[in-house]
């Protein structure tokens, strides 16, 4: 009988031979005991009939809880704003959302009012089914930062803490899922190359915004950062 070595052996000269696609291949990418799953903003300010709804952004979901079935480390994050938070066009007299202002910080995107601590636009969807998640970081609450990303704030310094709790568990290994691609997945992403761990950003258990070509943008910049991009499919 053949081993396991030998059958990825075996797998990896039938793929040089041309005879399997990649795919198959990469469906050998198995979460250990050092990768966790980070569970982005599934909440339902950006699910059908959220005030800022992420086209077909349910579907995330059910493919979330899937992969999650394969990690033992799990953590989910709410975006988590002060009611008038900076982000919100309509505080910005005469701005509309998706316009864009300069704050100190950098630009900021403006957006509709949306994931007000507390209320239930903010709250995590009902149909996630992840039991084992062991940390929510709620991010954004400071009123005059946004924070798209689950590690650092927008001013680039401010720290949710997220990394240090992860090394302190020994992961190195992150998949980012959920919403939105471009937004909270792609800045989580590439904070989580900053701060050294190996980074997957499952494809299929996202969907994006898509504001003035940001979608594109996020591809461009998290593969320029060695962020990797998979499907739920090669996930063991
Ligand atoms: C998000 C826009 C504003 C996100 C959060 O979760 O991607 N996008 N706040
Ligand atoms: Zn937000």
């Amino acid at each position: 009988m053949l081993d396991r070595r030998q059958i990825v052996a075996g797998l990896g000269a039938a793929a040089l031979a041309g005879l399997l696609p990649d795919e198959l291949l990469a469906a050998a990418i198995k979460p250990d005991d050092a990768s966790a799953l980070l569970v982005i903003d599934v909440q339902n300010c950006f699910l059908p009939g959220g005030s800022l709804a992420v086209k077909d952004g349910e579907q995330v979901v059910p493919v979330i809880n899937k992969i999650a079935k394969s990690f033992a480390n799990v953590v989910m994050t709410q975006d988590w704003h002060t009611p008038g938070h900076v982000s919100f066009a309509s505080v910005h007299s005469g701005k509309k959302p998706f316009e864009t202002i300069d704050l100190a910080y950098g630009k900021q995107v403006l957006w509709p009012d949306h994931c007000v601590q507390g209320t239930d636009g903010a709250s995590l969807s009902k149909d996630l089914a992840i039991p084992q998640a062991e940390l929510i970081i709620r991010k954004g609450f400071h009123k005059d930062v946004d924070s798209y990303s689950a590690f650092t704030e927008a001013d680039g310094k401010t720290t949710t803490g997220l990394a240090a709790y992860l090394k302190a568990r020994k992961v190195k290994r992150v998949f980012v899922a959920g919403l939105a691609t471009d937004f909270c997945v792609a800045w989580t992403a590439l904070d989580a190359r900053k701060a050294g761990f190996e980074t997957y950003v499952v494809e299929d258990a996202c969907r994006g915004i898509d504001t003035q070509g940001s979608l594109a943008k996020a591809w461009t910049d998290m593969a320029k950062a060695g962020v990797k991009r998979i499907q739920s499919s090669d996930i063991a």
